[in-house]
């Protein structure tokens, strides 16, 4: 399988994450990348291909064109305002305040804020559209008659919403692929997201909308970030009505009931009709993660791959989260060696 991949996600390389009261090294760095490259390399997907460059269209079907042109200026709008850390939010629209955008760059930081421990900086806008740019390739790829095709996306996408960043994402990479589809004569497309992390970006773009399936396994919200959406009675409204399903799980969940919700949502996928399927590829679920609390092994990675195969669907990997450790690189490997087996 093809492997799409770009050096300029190391612009994004942030040097402080808000974690425990403390400015940390981010868990979140160009190293995943490197280490995740590096290993599917090593077992074999050695066909690794820089991006094309796409222009905004796709991305501003699924997302908000000013929240597009904060995320292009901010950089230079902090800095002009003599600031000298890193850009981070110290406001935040709280429950009954007005939703309006403010014109001071502090406010529109926060309006713009789904979580606070991501700091933004220089290059994290040229390095978004990078990792835009490896998922839009990947579905190129995929419509040119591949079943299957790894983009290695950093950073990582599955929390951005419509007009929201934080997670470590800012650019939703499986929203604006599954947008592509679309656009190039999918009726429906799938996004099934198996990172730690409810994809509460990804659900937030497609909520009211019936083209695009979205099923998300991950940590329940009242133990684990995002905390505030991804409970299993959000199914969806309007024309997106029975076209959400959330999947969250305990501390401690292992893969013999991990891989139930995976089966599950798989069956939904299959009587929904989807064409093709988005993987939002988080490794988080590892049982060594740095920042997570389910109890996934090695193997398990290539039992999922396969079990996604069975499916019967072509399917685009992207990237998204897998922390701390570097098993990260042969987790994601295992990953596609089962969709290939
Ligand atoms: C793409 C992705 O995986 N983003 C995840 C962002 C999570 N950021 C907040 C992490 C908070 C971790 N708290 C761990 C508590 C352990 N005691
Ligand atoms: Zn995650």
């Amino acid at each position: 399988m093809r492997v799409i991949y770009s050096e300029d996600h190391k612009l994004r390389d942030a040097k402080t994450e808000l974690h425990g009261g403390l400015l940390v090294k981010p868990f979140e760095g160009p190293f995943r990348a490197e280490w995740i490259l590096q290993a599917v390399v090593e077992e074999g997907f050695a066909d690794v291909v820089a991006p094309q460059s796409y222009g905004l269209e796709t991305a501003e079907k699924v997302h908000d064109s000013d929240y597009l042109s904060f995320l292009e200026t901010v950089w230079d709008r902090w800095v002009a305002e003599g600031y000298e850390g890193e850009v981070i939010p110290t406001a935040i629209p709280y429950r009954r305040a007005r939703q309006v955008k403010p014109r001071a760059i502090d406010g529109l930081v926060g309006y713009y804020a789904n979580a606070i421990e991501t700091a933004i900086t220089q290059g994290t806008y040229k390095a978004a559209i990078s990792s835009m740019n490896v998922a839009l390739t990947g579905v190129d790829w995929i419509n040119a008659g591949n079943r299957f095709c790894f983009s290695l996306c950093r950073p990582p996408g599955h929390h951005a919403g419509i007009d929201l960043y934080g997670g470590y994402c800012f650019i939703n990479n499986a929203a604006v692929a599954a947008q592509r589809f679309l656009d190039h004569g999918a009726k429906k497309v799938a996004i099934l997201d198996v990172d730690f992390h409810h994809g509460n970006g990804t659900q937030d773009i497609f909520y009211r909308r019936g083209d695009v399936l979205f099923a998300s396994l991950h940590g329940d919200p009242a133990d684990a970030f995002p905390y505030y959406l991804g409970f299993a009675d959000e199914k969806g409204e309007g024309a997106g009505e029975g076209s959400n399903h959330n999947y969250p799980m305990l501390p401690g969940t292992a893969w013999d009931v991990w891989s139930q919700a995976l089966d599950d949502s798989l069956a939904k996928i299959k009587a929904f009709g989807a064409e093709v399927i988005v993987l939002s590829l988080g490794i988080d679920t590892f049982e060594r993660d740095a920042i997570s609390f389910f109890k996934l092994k090695t193997p398990d990675y290539i039992t999922m791959g396969e079990k996604i195969a069975k499916a019967g669907l072509p399917v685009l990997v992207c990237l998204e989260g897998g922390y701390g450790v570097q098993e990260i690189g042969i987790n994601t490997a295992n990953v596609l060696k089962g969709l290939e087996a």
